[in-house]
């Protein structure tokens, strides 16, 4: 059941995107190829499953859902084009193969994030073609901008780059991850909600839900880091501590991060235990605690 309902999901998110994405054009060839490098490059498309999954728990019309999630999901794709840039963490890998800039060059990678970052909010006005209000839109727009600009993953992004370790403590590490990686994971989860049009009590649990999903999922991430196979994980082990970022792993040990794995996991649970069909957002959820990239 929930195998076939992921791809299920996963089949309309990749034809969505599939779609939307710019086949040729003479001129600029690298950069359109580019694009659909980046974007339909293997992605585990945990952000607008969540958006899809969202929506169907509440029954909601998920051919609003998936012109959200999309949206989700090219600002996801323009994030990792940016952050692997020389001038970002300089990761000439990304998902087993070149990143982005390493193959097309910096200018096209410069050019692909900035695009997608704009065309995602295309996406989400696309869904007035599919039933969405005007009322959903402005509100899925402003979910979405508030989450991923200044005082969301921007914000993340940039502490990321400059606080540097003497700023290392676990309320810094736990306040980046909320930026960088929650803020995002909430605006996946409040869309889903948002295209189903439940009330604000439901969403403000579905953001808290959302939240603590993004906590745990970087805590694994940060344990992938460490303790993850090369050939699986698709780039270099051992970056996070090579770069001296602020990670969870460079506070707390192994045992330690599986266990705030867990105990994260199990407050994203308790804000959606009251909701009937919440089994595949539940089982979603715990698989990402054994999650091997
Ligand atoms: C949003 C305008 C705008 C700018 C972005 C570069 C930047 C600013 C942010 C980067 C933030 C960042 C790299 C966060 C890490 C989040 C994270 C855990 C990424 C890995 O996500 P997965 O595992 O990736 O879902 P896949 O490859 O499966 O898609």
């Amino acid at each position: 059941m929930f195998d076939r309902k992921l791809k299920y999901y996963l089949d309309l998110i990749e034809d969505n995107l599939c779609k939307f994405l710019p086949k040729s054009n003479d001129l600029c060839l690298s950069f359109v190829e580019s694009l659909n490098y980046s974007v339909l490059g293997g992605g585990k498309r945990i952000r607008p499953v969540l958006t899809l999954a969202v929506c169907d728990m509440f029954c909601g019309n998920l051919k609003i859902a998936v012109n959200f999630a999309c949206g989700v999901e090219l600002i996801h794709a323009g994030s990792l084009v940016h952050d692997d840039l020389p001038c970002m963490d300089n990761s000439e890998f990304r998902r087993g193969k070149l990143s982005c800039h390493a193959k097309f060059g910096e200018a096209v990678a410069v050019l692909n994030g900035d695009g997608l970052f704009l065309s995602a909010f295309e996406f989400l006005t696309n869904a007035k073609n599919h039933g969405a209000s005007n009322d959903q839109i402005v509100k899925a727009c402003e979910v979405l901008s508030k989450m991923a600009g200044l005082n969301g993953m921007v914000l993340g992004q940039a502490i990321d780059m400059l606080a540097g370790r003497n700023n290392l403590s676990f309320e810094v590490v736990d306040e980046l991850s909320s930026l960088k990686t929650s803020c995002l994971f909430k605006a996946s989860c409040v869309l889903g909600a948002i295209a189903a049009g439940v009330n604000v009590k439901i969403i403000s649990k579905v953001n808290m839900f959302a939240k603590f999903f993004g906590l745990a999922f970087q805590v694994v991430d940060d344990m992938i880091d460490v303790v993850g196979k090369e050939e699986i994980v698709g780039k270099p082990i051992g970056a996070d501590i090579k770069n001296d970022k602020l990670s969870y792993a460079s506070i707390l040990n192994l045992n330690e991060l599986k266990q705030l794995a867990k105990t994260y996991t199990k407050k994203a649970l308790d804000e959606i235990k009251e909701f009937e069909n919440n089994e595949f957002l539940v089982v979603l959820l715990e698989s990402m605690l054994n999650r091997v990239n």
